[in-house]
């Protein structure tokens, strides 16, 4: 059975246990944008190979292409979004998948492109990040934030992504009520 449950944050988690050869069940975290509607989910999956799948849609967002970051708070205060903090970055380095000096863990390496009916889809898995519980590369307790602008993979400490658009908080969806 699918089980649909909502924090009070609104924050809507899919719990999918039994999954075949699925060690951990996906976690949805919903989208919400400065407007305070749901703008899509995020679908974090753990791969067979210990890597973390992200798989992002959106609805109702500009055209273009948009950042894409993990943030150290968990808490999406609309409309600014700046109580989610700086990126998630426990390892001390600069911004950019592609500065000699990087980069965040919250960093992703593709943005999102939205196309001209306002949606987008986009499907990026690294290796150093997690929705393990207690795992040291751990992103529960974080927040995924989208940007106006696309990152542009080297500039610190945003990537010239200007403001935050939408937000979804990644919780440990054994604590939700
Ligand atoms: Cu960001």
């Amino acid at each position: 059975m699918w089980k649909l449950c909502c924090t009070a944050f609104g924050v809507a988690v899919l719990a999918a246990p039994g999954v075949a050869h699925a060690q951990h069940a996906p976690l949805v975290v919903e989208l919400k944008a400065s407007h305070g509607y749901s703008v899509g989910t995020v679908t974090f999956r753990e791969t067979m190979g210990g890597k973390l799948n992200i798989h992002i849609e959106l609805i109702n967002m500009p055209p273009g292409k948009h950042a894409v970051h993990i943030h150290e708070n968990p808490v999406c205060d609309a409309p600014d979004f700046k109580t989610s903090g700086a990126h998630f970055n426990p390892d001390g380095r600069q911004h950019g998948t592609e500065n000699p000096l990087g980069h965040h863990r919250g960093d992703l390496p593709e943005n999102i492109f939205v196309d001209d009916s306002r949606t987008g889809e986009a499907s990026i898995t690294v290796d150093y990040l997690s929705v393990v519980k207690d795992a040291p590369d751990s992103i529960l307790g974080t927040s995924i934030i989208i940007h106006e602008l696309a990152d542009d993979m080297k500039t610190d400490p945003t990537g010239n992504s200007g403001n935050r658009i939408a937000c979804g908080v990644i919780t440990e969806p054994a604590l939700q009520p």
